[in-house]
C-alpha cells in the first residue's frame, strides 16, 4: 500500500505558507468585498468570501487561456444549449484549482468548517435533467482536455422548480437561486446585444435581379452577458459560460410614470425582463409556448452575434469561419441558430445566400437526445412567421434547394419528400426543428451506440438516406471529478491508495483495480466506504423527512426524472409484489431492501405525479406494516437535485435502469452508479448497452425485451391482459394497487394508471414484469454472496473509466469540431 496522499499533492504550485495566505485573502475579501468584519461575518458571508478567493485564483487562469486561443489562432467550440444543470461550484472549483484541503485549513483555522458553508450554496439548476446536466460535465471536460470552448445558454432567474410534497402530491414551488446574489458571475455590460421580435421584412432591389432583405422588428430587447469560468481538472485551461440575461431598451417610460401611470411605465421592462426569468420545466414535451420560442431566439440570436463580432477581431471576413469556430447545437432548442445565422451572414453582413449557407452548415453541429416523437421541436408556421418572418423566409429558401436536390438530382418520390421538408404539412403546418438543425449541420450524432442506429431507422430514416456519412455516434459521459473524487472521497482515496495516482488525469486507469476485485483486504475496505455513504444519507433522510432506514439493508435506487418510459412504475409495481410475497412467506429469507425514489415530473404531466403520489401512498402502507418491517421500506425523497444526487448516488446498491427497450437515448445516472460500485439491474437500453459491454455480463444483470422485441411487439400489437392473467404475482399487484388498497381514501386514484397496463401497455411494464421481478431475485442472490457482490461492483468501478465526459470530449473534438 502507498501512503496516505492529501489534496495538497493535486496542486505542485501551492506554497507551504498556502494555508496563511489563503486565510489572509479571505479576511480581505470578507472586509472589502462583503463589508464584514469577521466578528460579524454569517456564514453566507464566509461562503461568498470563499467563492471570492477561489474566483480570483481562477480569473488568472481564465485570462491565460483567453490569451492563449487568441494567440494561438485555435479553433473555438460553441456549445449552445438552454440548459446547463450545474449545481454547486465551489468544492468543484476549488478541487480542479487544488486548493480545497487548504481552503478548509484557512477556514478552520478562523473558525468556519468549509462542509457547512458549502451547504449553503444553493444549486445552479438551470436544467431539467440529463440533457443539461451532460452540458455542465462537457463544460469541464472541455476546459479539461484543453478545448478552448465557450458554452451559451440564459441566465434564468429562477431555474427548475423546488419540489414539495403535500399530502405525496408534487407541488412546484419557485426556486431562487440568486436570492443572496451569486459570486460566481461577472457582468459583461459591454458584451450586450440588441434582440428583435416580430415586425415585417422590407426588400430593397439592388440591381442585376438582386435583392436585399431588411428585418425591421416591432419588438426589441438587449441581451446583456453573464460570465462564469468552467475550470478544467488541475486548471490546466479555463472556460467560459456565457449566460444572457434580458433587458428592456428603456428601463422606464419616463413620460409615463410622469403622468402617474407607475405601473405602465414599466411595462417594458417587465416584458423583457420575463424572457429569461423562467426555465421551462418541460422534459421530453415541447412547451409549446411563445415564450419558449423567444427564448430560444433571444439566446441564439445573442450568442451569434457574439461569435461573429469576436470573429471579426481576428479575421478580415467570415469565409474561415468553419475553420476557426465549431458551433454543436445541443438538441433542437438552439436549432434556429441556423437560419438566424444566414440572416446576420446576408442581411447584415452582405454575403450571398449561397455562401452564407455552405458556411452555416459547415459551421453547425447537432446532438440528438430522443426519439420521441412528442419531444420533437416544432412550431406552427403561424407563431413562427409572425414572431421571426426573415427566418421563415429562410426556411422556405433552405427548404426548397434541399427539395430540388432531393427530388431532382436523388430521385426522392412524394413520401421521402414530405418526411425531409422542414415543413410538416398533415395538419396544423409545422416547422420542423429537427431537420432544420439536421440540413443546417455537418455532423448529427446521438448519445450512445443503440440510440444513433435507432436514429437512423427512424425519426431520421430520410434524411439519412440522402445525407449517409452524417449521422454519428458519441456516447455520453460523466466527469470523475464531480462524480467520483468530489461526492466519494472515501472510495477516491483508497482508489488512490491502491493504484496511485494515474487514475486521476486518465479514467481508464481505474482499471488497474480490477485486480483487487477478489482481494478480501480491499473488498471490506470498499464495502465499508459503501456503509459509510449510507449512512450519510440514511442521516439525511432521518433529519430531512423523518423516516428510518436501515443502512446494513440493500439500497435500491432510482432517480431520474419521472417518466412513463423511464418505468417507475414497473419498480413500484414490483415493491407491491414484493410486499405480498413477504406477507405470504415470513419464513423465507428475504434480502432486507429499501427502494429509493426521487426525481420531479413536468407540472403538466399528469400520469407522472400519479406516479409519485402512488410511490408516496405505497410508501405509507408498506413503512407502516409491522409484518414486513426490517425487510422492506420504500422511500421517496423530494426535491431531487445535483446536490441530492451526490449523495444518493455513492450511497447505492443496486441502480435502477429499467427503461422500456429503445426509448432512453443514453442515460448518464446509470454511469455515475456504476462508477461508484453499484451493480446495475437494467434493460439493453440507451448505454446500459455499452455499460454491459465494458464491465462483462457477469456483472451487471440485463433482464427483458429488447428494443427489436419492443418494435415488433407495438406493430403486431399484444395482448397485455392475457400477459397479465398468466401472472398471478402482477394480477394480484395490479388489483391491490387498481383496488384502492394504497388509496383508501380515494380508491380509484390509480384506476387509470392500472388500465394503461392492461389496455395498451405502451411502455411494456406488463410484457417486462415477470423478468424484472426474476432479475430482482438474481440480485438478492448476489447479495447474499458477499464477496462474490463485492467483487462484481469492484468490478463495475473498474470497468467505467471510458465513460468520463474526457473521452467523450475528445471524441467530439476529433471527430466533430476538428479542433
Ligand atoms: C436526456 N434528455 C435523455 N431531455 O433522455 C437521456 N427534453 O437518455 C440522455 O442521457 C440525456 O438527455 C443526455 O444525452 C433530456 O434530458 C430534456 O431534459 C429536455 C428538456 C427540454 C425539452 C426536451
Amino acid at each position: 500500500m502507498m501512503n496516505r496522499v492529501t489534496n495538497n499533492d493535486l496542486a505542485p504550485a501551492l506554497r507551504s505558507s498556502d494555508r496563511e495566505q489563503l486565510a489572509t485573502e479571505l479576511l480581505e475579501r470578507l472586509k472589502y468585498r462583503i463589508g464584514k468584519d469577521p466578528k460579524v461575518a454569517k456564514p453566507h458571508d464566509w461562503l461568498t468570501a470563499a467563492i471570492l478567493v477561489a474566483r480570483d485564483r481562477v480569473t488568472d487562469k481564465w485570462m491565460d487561456s483567453t490569451r492563449r486561443t487568441y494567440d494561438t489562432g485555435a479553433k473555438r467550440v460553441y456549445y449552445l444549449s438552454l440548459e446547463f444543470l450545474i449545481g454547486r461550484l465551489m468544492r468543484d472549483a476549488m478541487t480542479n484549482i487544488g486548493i480545497l484541503d487548504e481552503m478548509r485549513h484557512a477556514l478552520a483555522s478562523l473558525g468556519v468548517d468549509l462542509d457547512v458553508i458549502a451547504e449553503l450554496e444553493p444549486d445552479a439548476a438551470l436544467g431539467n435533467g440529463g440533457l443539461g446536466r451532460l452540458a455542465a460535465c462537457f463544460m469541464e471536460s472541455m476546459a479539461t482536455v484543453d478545448v478552448p470552448a465557450y458554452g451559451y445558454g440564459i441566465r434564468y432567474v429562477h431555474g427548475l422548480f423546488r419540489q414539495q410534497m403535500a399530502d405525496g402530491w408534487q407541488v412546484e414551488l419557485p426556486e431562487t437561486w440568486l436570492a443572496h446574489g451569486n459570486p460566481w458571475e461577472f457582468e459583461r455590460r459591454e458584451s450586450s446585444y440588441e434582440i428583435g421580435f416580430g415586425g415585417a421584412v422590407e426588400t430593397i432591389n439592388i440591381g442585376e435581379d438582386k435583392q436585399r432583405f431588411v428585418w425591421k422588428p416591432a419588438e426589441r430587447v438587449i441581451a446583456t452577458a453573464y460570465d462564469t469560468p468552467a475550470v478544467g481538472w488541475r486548471a490546466k485551461r479555463v472556460n467560459t459560460l456565457r449566460l444572457w440575461a434580458a433587458n428592456p431598451i428603456d428601463p422606464i417610460l419616463l413620460e409615463a410614470f410622469n403622468a402617474g401611470d407607475h405601473i405602465g411605465a414599466l411595462k417594458e421592462s417587465n416584458k423583457a425582463e420575463s424572457l429569461t426569468r423562467v426555465l421551462y420545466p418541460a422534459d421530453a414535451t415541447p412547451a409549446g409556448q411563445e415564450l419558449r420560442l423567444r427564448q430560444e431566439f433571444f439566446f441564439c440570436s445573442a450568442s451569434l452575434q457574439d461569435i461573429l463580432r469576436r470573429h471579426l477581431q481576428q479575421y478580415p471576413d467570415f469565409t474561415s469561419l468553419p475553420d476557426a469556430v465549431a458551433i454543436q447545437l445541443n438538441d433542437t432548442h438552439p436549432a434556429v441558430s441556423v437560419a438566424e445565422l444566414v440572416r446576420l451572414l446576408t442581411d447584415v453582413h452582405g454575403l450571398d445566400f449561397d455562401v452564407a449557407w455552405d458556411i452555416a452548415r459547415r459551421t453547425f453541429s447537432y446532438t440528438n437526445h430522443t426519439l420521441l416523437p412528442e419531444a420533437l421541436e416544432s412550431w406552427p408556421v403561424p407563431l413562427f412567421e409572425r414572431l421571426l418572418p426573415r427566418h421563415m423566409q429562410i426556411v422556405y429558401a433552405i427548404n426548397a434547394n434541399i427539395l430540388v436536390e432531393a427530388r431532382k438530382d436523388r430521385g426522392f418520390e412524394d413520401q421521402r419528400i414530405r418526411n425531409i421538408s422542414l415543413i410538416e404539412e398533415s395538419g396544423e403546418r409545422r416547422v420542423r426543428m429537427g431537420n432544420l438543425a439536421f440540413i443546417g449541420s455537418h455532423s448529427i450524432n446521438g448519445v450512445s451506440a443503440l440510440h444513433t442506429e435507432l436514429m437512423k431507422e427512424t425519426v431520421f430514416a430520410d434524411l439519412h438516406k440522402l445525407y449517409p456519412d452524417r449521422i454519428n455516434n458519441k456516447t455520453n459521459g460523466i466527469t470523475p471529478r464531480r462524480w467520483l473524487m468530489q461526492c466519494n472521497p472515501g472510495l477516491f482515496e483508497l482508489i488512490r491508495e491502491s493504484i496511485g495516482d494515474a487514475f486521476m488525469d486518465d479514467a481508464e486507469q481505474l482499471k488497474a483495480l480490477d485486480a483487487f476485485a477478489d482481494n478480501k483486504d480491499f473488498q471490506e475496505r470498499f464495502a465499508a466506504i459503501k456503509r459509510e455513504n449510507k449512512n450519510r444519507l440514511a442521516n439525511l433522510i432521518g433529519s430531512r423527512m423523518g423516516v428510518r432506514i436501515d443502512p446494513t439493508a440493500m439500497f435500491d435506487i432510482q432517480i431520474k426524472r419521472i417518466h412513463e418510459y423511464k418505468r417507475q412504475l414497473l419498480n413500484i409495481i414490483e415493491a407491491v409484489a414484493l410486499y405480498d410475497q413477504i406477507r405470504s412467506h415470513p419464513e423465507l429469507d428475504w434480502v432486507p431492501r429499501v427502494k429509493l425514489f426521487a426525481g420531479k415530473a413536468a407540472p403538466s404531466y399528469h400520469n407522472a405525479k400519479l406516479i409519485i403520489k402512488l410511490a408516496n401512498d405505497v410508501a405509507k402502507v408498506i413503512n407502516n406494516d409491522p409484518a414486513v418491517r426490517g425487510l422492506l421500506k420504500v422511500v421517496f425523497v423530494p426535491n431531487y437535485n445535483v446536490s441530492l444526487a451526490e449523495i444518493m448516488v455513492p450511497a447505492a446498491d443496486l441502480s435502477e435502469q429499467i427503461s422500456t427497450a429503445g426509448m432512453e437515448a443514453s442515460g448518464t445516472g446509470n454511469m455515475k452508479f456504476a462508477l461508484n460500485g453499484a451493480l446495475t439491474i437494467g434493460t439493453l437500453d440507451g448505454a446500459n448497452v455499452e455499460m454491459r459491454d465494458c464491465v462483462g455480463e457477469e456483472n451487471i444483470v440485463i433482464f427483458g425485451m429488447t428494443a427489436e422485441e419492443v418494435a415488433k411487439v407495438r406493430s403486431e400489437g399484444h395482448n397485455p391482459r392475457a400477459i397479465i392473467e398468466q401472472s398471478r404475482e402482477l394480477s394480484q399487484a395490479l388489483a391491490a394497487i387498481s383496488s384502492g388498497v394504497f388509496s383508501p381514501d380515494d380508491r380509484n386514484r390509480f384506476a387509470g394508471l392500472v388500465d394503461g397496463i392492461y389496455n395498451h401497455d405502451w411502455f411494456m411494464v406488463a410484457a417486462d414484469f415477470d423478468a424484472y421481478a426474476k432479475a430482482q431475485r438474481d440480485v438478492d442472490a448476489i447479495w447474499t454472496d458477499k464477496a462474490s457482490w463485492n467483487s462484481k461492483t469492484i468490478r463495475n468501478t473498474a470497468r467505467m473509466g471510458w465513460f468520463s465526459s474526457d473521452r467523450t470530449i475528445r471524441q467530439y473534438a476529433k471527430e466533430i469540431w476538428r479542433a
